[in-house]
């Protein structure tokens, strides 16, 4: 596959005449997140250095791009929610929360985004001034697991835990880590953490 070949043209031009032709948004984009898991176990076995692990999320951030107008097109537009979503301290991997947030947005979620290694406080603040339905906490570092668990506590102590659900999702979470958090969610896949927050939103 072109991603994972670090094919930055092949990509661009691949992702842009199959969303021309109708192929699924979405179905694009999960092809395109495999590739990075790819890149993912390349770096690891150190076949690829972090250059080029910087290069695919250049490579999968522009995909992003051509597909969004795409995805903004998929679902209706009347706001159904609102959605805090963040990248806790330590962490700056930010690929994933940013389909979600675009998935969510497709779906009529108005979403507030924190961007990338956030500190617990700004989370609790962020909750305070928008009341939101959800917030979702987006990790790929074992050690920011810790900053996720500290927000959730700090919204406990603010008296706000109980407003919203709470979700978890990022490639290294498991439900082990929702119980270490104290979330109510935590999914691997954005489009099953977009049917929770639909669920709940319906009363399921
Ligand atoms: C691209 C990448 C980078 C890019 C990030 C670019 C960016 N803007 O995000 C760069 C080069 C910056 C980077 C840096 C580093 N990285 Co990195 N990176 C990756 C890589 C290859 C892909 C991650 C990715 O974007 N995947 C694609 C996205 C779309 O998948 P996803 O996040 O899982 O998201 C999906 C779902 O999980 C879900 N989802 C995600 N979040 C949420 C949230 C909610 C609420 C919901 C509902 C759903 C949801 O939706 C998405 C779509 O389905 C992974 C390898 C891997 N296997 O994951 C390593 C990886 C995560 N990185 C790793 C490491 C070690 C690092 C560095 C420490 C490297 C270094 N030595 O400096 C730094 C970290 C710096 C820091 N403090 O954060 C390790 C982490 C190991 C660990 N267990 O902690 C990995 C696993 C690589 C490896 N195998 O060693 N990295």
């Amino acid at each position: 596959m072109a991603l994972v070949e670090l094919e930055r043209d092949r990509v661009a031009e691949e992702v842009k005449s199959r969303a021309e032709t109708g192929e699924s948004p979405i179905q694009i984009l999960e092809e395109c997140r495999r590739g990075m898991t790819i890149v993912g176990e390349r770096f690891q076995k150190g076949d690829y250095f972090l250059a080029e692990l910087m290069l695919s999320g250049e490579i999968f951030k522009g995909a992003m791009a051509i597909l969004e107008p795409y995805l903004a097109k998929v679902g209706p537009s009347k706001p159904l929610g609102k959605v805090v979503l963040a990248t806790l301290q330590g962490d700056i991997h930010d690929l994933g929360k940013n389909i979600v947030a675009i998935m969510l947005k497709a779906q009529g979620f108005e979403v507030h985004d924190l961007g990338v290694d956030v500190a617990p406080g700004l989370v609790v603040e962020k909750v305070r001034e928008t009341a939101p339905d959800f917030v979702g906490f987006s990790v790929l570092i074992t050690t920011a697991f810790d900053s996720m668990k500290q927000a959730a506590a700090m919204l406990r102590e603010a008296g706000l835990r109980e407003q919203f659900k709470l979700m978890i999702g990022g490639g290294v979470t498991t439900t082990v880590v929702k119980d270490h958090v104290g979330a109510d969610f935590q999914t691997t896949d954005a489009t099953e953490g977009v049917a929770y927050c639909l669920d709940v939103m319906r009363g399921g």
